[in-house]
């Protein structure tokens, strides 16, 4: 086995004995919300997919491991240093294994080492994509690349409208990633059901998801699957709402010159004061809701 993987003794006999896993993110703590909000809202994550069945496996990188379980100490350690801890994509994992550093994984290094480990179901809030004005920052996030690679089904909200929605459809497409709506033909837009925006396909039922991802790995056809579970109605936002404190929190990073990955942690913040925490309230009841639908959709698996 990958030398750097480190599986926790839960998650490690979960895999052996065929039971269903889903790997949960780590930046979406340190990064996506604030303390102690995030921590609570990782450990409750993990406790939604126990009593839905499947074993949650938070990946994060510690002390230069790649792990795949992360206890409620290191979730508490990360979700404390928020900001101070390195925010890990894909062109990071070297630099930070070799000098034995910590790294809060993002979608993209989620599913790195979610796949490193055989896990293939990943629950979480939103993922980056196409930012908007990206045609002159060229600011497209890796996210996008690792979904046309590596074989780990992706289970979220749809995508913030912090970035064009359209544009990142559009990527995907070319990549060749499948964009399904559950149960929704329409993508939804994380704090929003609806985008205006249609997805390629629409399934309703958990089995009909593991059936897609399954043929796709059948067939070796390489990369994800992108499963977009719109926020419950009762814990949705209004549109204008949102749409206002987002095209103000763009603003605001184009007068300070916020620039690369700073951009999207920067933008989350924003949004989330100005939004008085409304938005976090929403964020965490779509976090739950994707966790119930990874576990489900994982048993089936
Ligand atoms: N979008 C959210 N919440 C998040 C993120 C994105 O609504 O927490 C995080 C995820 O970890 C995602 C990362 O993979 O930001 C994307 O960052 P970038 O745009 O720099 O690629
Ligand atoms: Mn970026």
């Amino acid at each position: 086995m990958n030398p750097y993987l480190s599986l926790s003794p839960e998650v490690a006999t979960a895999l052996r004995d065929n039971r269903p896993v889903v790997a949960l993110e780590s930046t979406i703590i340190s990064h996506g919300m604030p303390y102690p909000q995030n921590v609570q809202t990782a450990l409750r994550v993990e406790q939604v997919i126990r009593d839905n069945g499947a074993v949650p496996a938070t990946i994060a990188v510690i002390g230069g491991k790649l792990k795949a379980g992360c206890t409620p100490e290191e979730i508490e350690y990360l979700g404390k240093k928020g900001q101070q801890v390195a925010k890990a994509s894909r062109r990071d994992l070297p630099v930070l294994i070799a000098r034995g550093e910590d790294g809060a994984t993002t979608v993209t290094t989620t599913m790195i080492i979610a796949a490193m480990a055989g896990i293939k179901v990943f629950a979480t809030g939103g993922i980056g994509g196409v930012h908007r004005g990206a045609e002159t920052t060229m600011d497209i996030s890796a996210d996008l690349e690792e979904l046309a690679q590596t074989p780990v089904m992706v289970i979220c909200a749809g995508a913030k409208s912090i970035l064009d929605l359209g544009l990142t459809l559009e990527y995907l497409e070319t990549k060749g990633v499948p964009v399904i709506g559950y149960g929704t033909d329409e993508l939804p837009a994380f704090y929003t059901r609806h985008s205006g925006f249609n997805v390629d396909y629409r399934l309703d039922t958990p089995k009909q998801l593991a059936d897609a991802f399954r043929a796709k790995l059948d067939m070796g056809l390489q990369g994800g699957m992108l499963v977009t579970n719109p926020i419950p109605e009762e814990y949705s936002m209004p549109k204008d709402v949102i749409a206002r404190a987002i095209d103000e929190a763009i603003a605001e990073s184009r007068r300070l010159g916020i620039k690369g990955k700073a951009t999207t942690p920067f933008l989350l913040a924003k949004i989330k004061d100005l939004t008085g925490g409304d938005s976090l309230a929403s964020n965490i009841q779509l976090v739950l809701n994707n966790a119930k639908l990874a576990a489900l959709t994982a048993r089936e698996l």
